[in-house]
């Protein structure tokens, strides 16, 4: 009997296990790291990712979902993954042929794969999940690279809200799309997360905080704040799906909490100041089904009204022209570059205290504006060695015209230069580095005239020659003359005479 139980045990475990491996994504995985987790460690992983030869050097979309515990924003981004694998191709999917299908929601029984998502009230996300495909668009002669983000659920009701924090922190600063997934409507402690983020965002690009600093654009770029299982029955039909919607009940919520503990409209002052473009939707459930244990994520099961919305949310978030790039800084960056500011942004939140400003300039802006310092000071030697003339007698004066002009020229090179600063720091500091160059390189215009004396003896001493050797020439052409015969003759009378004492002196 035993035995019976044993195999039928083994029997239910194998077919499990097939349904698991059948239910893998045919074309990625998630990645997960987690906050606690060693750099080196996280870097070995992103590095899989990110370090792709087609994928290192191209700009980056970075779409991540925090917010409500089992409040399906895994679930949701499969809807997303299903949108991108039907829109873009892939790292994964580069062999195969490619066909934009319109209907990209899929068919109609396909049960839902991507990152893992589950039923029930257990927290299913740990840490922060990067999907490991990789998706390719190119808009405007711009290659780009579109990453997929999860995060563990924040704002639950024993959360810990530095850990809260950090996740809400992180993928902030890592994400170019954020989209802050609430259940039904803002509460206080929400917002707060929401302003310290955007208090830190706030820090790092202001000017007098740490004198270096600067930025002219906003530390962020998307913020879309997600109502899910909206019922605007509660609210007597006052707001509407969607995006209209949205914004009505954001401005209403965030003008109705004016006199209460928190000063909303200090938030309010700083969310606006540090994303580009935000907006709100509101979502409705899903539907009834999602209670059932067995329900797969399969379209034909969602309620009509929860398709249309997500369709609209989805195709309005990453439709080509829609895609909002990664900057750091007012710079577009690279996904080799966001790579390292991940794991910059990782080391910041690791501590308890909040990360410092001044460690995101030291570790990541710093290095960059050396290099392109560097660059702008070597373009200059090299433009300065090839204008030296060391034949111009005026080298002197014609040293300093050229170094302003050749400055000006390689400031103007630089300029445009995309980078984490502001232009006119910038320009100030090649300015200055050039000047210091010019200033170490000047004692070499001693070797320069030195160079130029020896040249100019040289050229005398050739005339010199060439002037004895015309003269010989002549001399021996004058010799063979009659005039000089008769001379010579005249001159040796002359001398046997004891009338002069030099013979050749006739020459
Ligand atoms: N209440 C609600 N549940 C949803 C929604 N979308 C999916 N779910 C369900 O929520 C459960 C958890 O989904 P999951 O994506 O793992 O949630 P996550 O923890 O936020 O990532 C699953 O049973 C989903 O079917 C939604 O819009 N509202
Ligand atoms: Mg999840």
């Amino acid at each position: 009997m035993n035995i019976l139980y044993f195999s039928l045990f083994i029997l239910v475990g194998s077919i499990i296990s097939l349904i698991n491996a059948h239910q893998q994504h045919p074309h990625g995985q998630q990645i997960s790291v987690q906050l606690s987790e060693e750099l080196n460690s996280a870097n070995n992983k992103l590095n899989g990712i990110f370090a792709h030869p087609e994928i290192e050097n191209r700009k980056v979309v970075v779409l991540s979902i925090a917010g409500a515990y089992r409040k399906g924003k895994s679930f949701f981004l499969n809807y997303c993954l299903r949108f991108l694998y039907a829109n873009y191709r892939s790292i994964n999917t580069l062999n195969q042929p490619f066909v934009k299908n319109h209907n990209w929601w899929g068919r109609d029984d396909e049960p839902l794969l991507g990152f893992s998502w589950k039923h029930g009230s257990d927290p299913d996300t740990k840490g922060i999940l990067f999907w490991s495909d990789i998706f390719l668009h190119e808009e405007n002669g711009e290659k780009i690279a579109i990453i997929l983000m999860d995060t563990q659920g924040i704002f639950g009701f024993e959360a810990d809200h530095q850990l809260d924090a950090k996740v809400l922190g992180i993928t902030n600063f890592i994400s170019s799309i954020q989209i802050l997934n609430i259940n039904n409507f803002i509460e206080d402690h929400q917002l707060e997360h929401l302003k310290l983020v955007t208090d830190f965002a706030q820090l790092t690009t202001n000017r007098q905080n740490e004198n270096l600093l600067t930025s002219t654009s906003k530390p962020f770029q998307k913020l879309l704040i997600l109502f899910r299982d909206w019922s605007d029955e509660e609210f007597g039909y006052r707001y509407g799906p969607g995006y209209d919607g949205g914004e009505l009940y954001l401005k209403r919520v965030l003008n109705s909490k004016v006199g209460t503990n928190l000063n909303v409209q200090d938030v309010q002052d700083h969310i606006k100041d540090s994303y580009d473009n935000i907006d709100a939707f509101l979502l409705t459930s899903p539907g009834e089904i999602i209670s059932d244990e067995t329900f797969d994520g399969r379209w034909n099961l969602l309620n009509d009204e929860f398709k249309v919305q997500i369709k609209t949310l989805i195709e309005s978030i990453l439709s080509p022209k829609n895609l909002a790039l990664k900057k750091i800084f007012d710079k577009k960056v690279t996904a080799k570059e966001l790579l390292k500011y991940i794991l910059l942004i990782f080391a910041a939140f690791k501590g308890s205290d909040a990360p410092k400003s001044k460690f995101i300039f030291d570790s990541f802006i710093k290095p960059e504006l050396t290099e392109l310092s560097e660059q702008a000071v070597n373009e200059y030697m090299k433009k300065m060695r090839q204008s030296t003339d060391h034949t111009n007698p005026n080298y002197a004066i014609k040293l300093l015209t050229d170094h302003n002009r050749i400055k000006m020229e390689v400031i103007e090179i630089f300029k445009n230069v995309p980078k984490m600063t502001s232009k006119n720091e910038f320009i100030g500091l090649i300015s200055l580095n050039i000047e210091i160059a010019f200033l170490n390189w000047k004692p070499s215009v001693k070797t320069l005239h030195d160079q130029y004396i020896a040249h100019k003896k040289q050229l005398e001493y050739q005339a010199w020659q060439s002037l004895q050797a015309r003269r010989e020439g002549a001399r021996r052409i004058y010799e063979k003359t009659p005039q000089y015969q008769s001379c010579r003759f005249f001159t040796m009378y002359m001398h046997d005479c004891g009338m002069t004492n030099n013979v050749n002196s006739v020459t």
